[in-house]
């Protein structure tokens, strides 16, 4: 039987979800009107005025913002609230020197848990679970996020924040541990380590919740197979709150957006057009009920397909696909945008295990595209020549998904560093000529 962490919400009727949405949203204008002088100036720019948003119909009308306006207004200048209502922050890695810091209130860091917790409850987490999160703690989000919910369900949490594998495995089979919280590429490496140290059946995992990171359906069918558990993906960024922005449910057929606090839309990135549900574009999202940060039609980069179908779960809120790239992690080589996960794709379908780096540079003027991936141990035996054949294989097998000739280089079993938090896939040598 299908549980849920707040069945009233989760369960509501469309019709009420879209009063939910209205009511909160023309709310949320009025404040930002009032409070936040970059939203009035944009509005008034665009020739409006509060009483233009009367219900989500409206939404459309409001200017989109985007990082560049976070990074121009850091640190405080999108803050709605007075800084003595403020209790945390949390803010992005920076590693493209984009830091961005978001504000919560009691009340923000409340509703993000309960957040969490439906995504705990809809992976089958009760209060009788030993909840082992091993996403970073600190300013990243996805370890303060999924702790609270882990409290909010009465979990016993544990929180061991990211690295350490061995305290991690240690801590998973003495205490028990039955739902894993990580990036799937930690999950990956904690499944390799499990079964080196030959400790798979003293596991007691039953889920795993995993997200922060683009992953496939190959990789996520491996993970399953190898600790034994199901893995449910959850999405979210730190600028609409953190992790719980959505979340799977046990049908697995995309994530279900908590749209009592966030509207999504999706928009053609090229024009900004709002796109109907089965159509790929950008993410969109509207913070409704957040009280220090909101972010109206904040544009995400996320590429992913809405879709309003009735879900086998009962749960009534809008799914969207796993984000099926981001615009600005597409790659165009040779003038052919190339998508990492497209790479993931072929690799796992051919038996290699996630353990890869993409690495891209300019030679002569031309792109290059090199795809390094670890043979797995059985292939470390094969002779040079049965290593080529495979590196040919899959030259061929990318040139087909992607249309372009991508050189494979075949490394040994370990080489490629493991991550304990978001893997670092591709490395652009291009972007070093720009500087
Ligand atoms: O990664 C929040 C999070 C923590 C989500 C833990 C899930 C679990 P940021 O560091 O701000 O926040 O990065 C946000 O990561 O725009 C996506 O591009 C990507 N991302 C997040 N979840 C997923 C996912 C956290 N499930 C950015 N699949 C987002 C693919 C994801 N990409």
């Amino acid at each position: 039987m299908e549980r849920y962490y707040q069945p009233d919400i989760e369960c509501a009727s469309r019709e009420q979800i879209r009063e939910w949405q209205s009511e909160r949203l023309k709310n949320q204008v009025k404040n930002v009107w009032d409070h936040v002088p970059m939203y009035r100036k944009r509005m008034e720019e665009a020739g409006l005025t509060p009483d233009d948003i009367q219900s989500v119909d409206d939404l459309h009308k409001l200017p989109f913002i985007t990082k560049d306006d976070l990074r121009d207004e850091y640190p405080y200048g999108l803050l709605a609230r007075p800084l003595n209502e403020c209790v945390r922050i949390q803010s992005t890695s920076g590693t493209t020197g984009r830091r961005v810091v978001a504000f919560y209130t009691q009340h923000d860091v409340d509703l993000w848990e309960e957040c969490c917790a439906r995504a705990i409850v809809a992976a089958g987490g009760t209060e009788e679970d030993v909840c082992q999160v091993c996403y970073g703690y600190g300013l990243f989000t996805g370890g303060p996020g999924l702790n609270g919910g882990s409290h909010k369900v009465g979990c016993l949490t544990l929180p061991m924040s990211s690295g350490n594998t061995e305290r991690q495995i240690q801590f998973m089979t003495d205490l028990g541990s039955t739902i894993l919280c990580c990036t799937p590429s930690y999950a990956a490496y904690l499944a390799e380590s499990i079964h080196e140290r030959g400790v798979r059946d003293q596991i007691r995992l039953k889920a795993g919740i995993f997200g922060a990171e683009a992953w496939t359906e190959e990789m996520r069918h491996d993970i399953e197979e190898k600790l034994g558990i199901k893995a449910f993906d959850i999405y979210g960024l730190t600028e609409i709150s953190g992790p719980g922005v959505s979340f799977e449910c046990c049908d697995q057929s995309g994530m279900h957006v908590n749209e009592d606090h966030f509207i999504p839309e999706v928009i053609n990135p090229l024009t900004g057009e709002v796109l109907p549900d089965g159509e790929k574009g950008e993410l969109v999202f509207t913070s409704i009920t957040k009280e220090a940060f909101p972010l109206m039609r904040y544009r995400t980069r996320d590429i992913c397909i809405l879709s309003h179908e009735k879900c086998a779960c009962g749960r009534t809120h809008v799914k969207m696909t796993k984000p099926l790239g981001r615009s600005d992690d597409m790659l165009i080589v040779k003038g052919v945008n190339v998508f990492p996960s497209q790479i993931e794709t072929v690799l796992m379908n051919k038996g290699y295990a996630a353990n890869y780096q993409i690495v891209v540079d300019r030679v002569n003027n031309s792109d290059t595209i090199e795809v390094q991936v670890e043979m797995t141990p059985e292939m470390f035996s094969d002779s040079l020549s049965a290593v080529s054949g495979r590196e040919k294989e899959l030259v061929d097998a990318l040139k087909a998904m992607l249309g372009i000739y991508a050189k494979v280089k075949l490394v040994n079993p370990k080489a490629i560093q493991r991550s304990e938090g978001k893997a670092v896939r591709v490395i652009d040598k291009r972007n070093l000529y720009k500087q």
